[in-house]
């Protein structure tokens, strides 16, 4: 079971590398590691699991953030609409995005660092992602807002990208024109 003992800080080089692309279809092991990083969300989501194993609550993971360098991510979130958003996914590119960007109003957070970062992350309003599925079938999801930046801030650990590095390094609060803020 993955804890956050698992989990790899600021500082560990797999969160700054390129993570390689897995084969597909996936291994066993590839399908595994992908079904706990699942099971670490829902765990982390749930109050008294989280309490216990001390988790700090997540809605997404990246394998570089378990220190394996491999492009597998897995995101479990309700939106502002209730609806749900539930994937793992092998080697996700995304292939359109709107000009349009929207941010955090709180900003973000990362599982791989441990204190608050201020600032705004502005992000593509709307991503469209091809990826694989854990039973390595293609994928294609559109994806706005909360969703979108859920999935673009797991899709940049992929590529050694943190989330502070998209803050405005002079004005963290600085709102790029035509950004939209989402609550
Ligand atoms: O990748 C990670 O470190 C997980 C991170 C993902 C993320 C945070 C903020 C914006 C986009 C993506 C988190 O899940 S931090 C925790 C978090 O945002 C959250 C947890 C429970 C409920 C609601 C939000
Ligand atoms: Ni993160």
């Amino acid at each position: 079971m993955i804890t956050m003992d698992h989990i790899v800080s600021e500082g560990h080089a797999a969160l700054r590398h390129v993570a390689k692309n897995v084969d597909v279809p996936l291994s066993d092991d590839d399908k595994q590691l992908l079904e706990s990083m699942m099971t670490f969300l829902v765990n982390s989501q749930d109050e008294d699991i989280a309490k216990k194993y001390h988790l700090r609550s997540g809605v997404g993971l990246a394998a570089p953030q378990l220190g394996i360098e491999k492009r597998l991510i897995a995101v479990h979130f309700t939106d502002a609409k209730n609806r749900e958003y539930s994937y793992q996914l092998a080697n996700p590119k995304i292939v359109s995005h709107s000009v349009e960007k929207a941010y955090l109003a709180g900003g973000e957070g990362c599982l791989s660092v441990d204190r608050a970062v201020e600032g705004y992350v502005p992000r593509y309003a709307r991503i469209t992602v091809k990826a694989f599925n854990e039973l390595g079938k293609p994928v294609k999801l559109r994806l706005r807002d909360y969703a979108a930046i859920v999935v673009q801030h797991e899709i940049d650990h992929l590529d050694g990208i943190m989330f502070y590095d998209h803050i405005h390094k002079d004005n963290p609060f600085h709102v790029p024109e035509g950004a939209r803020e989402i609550e």
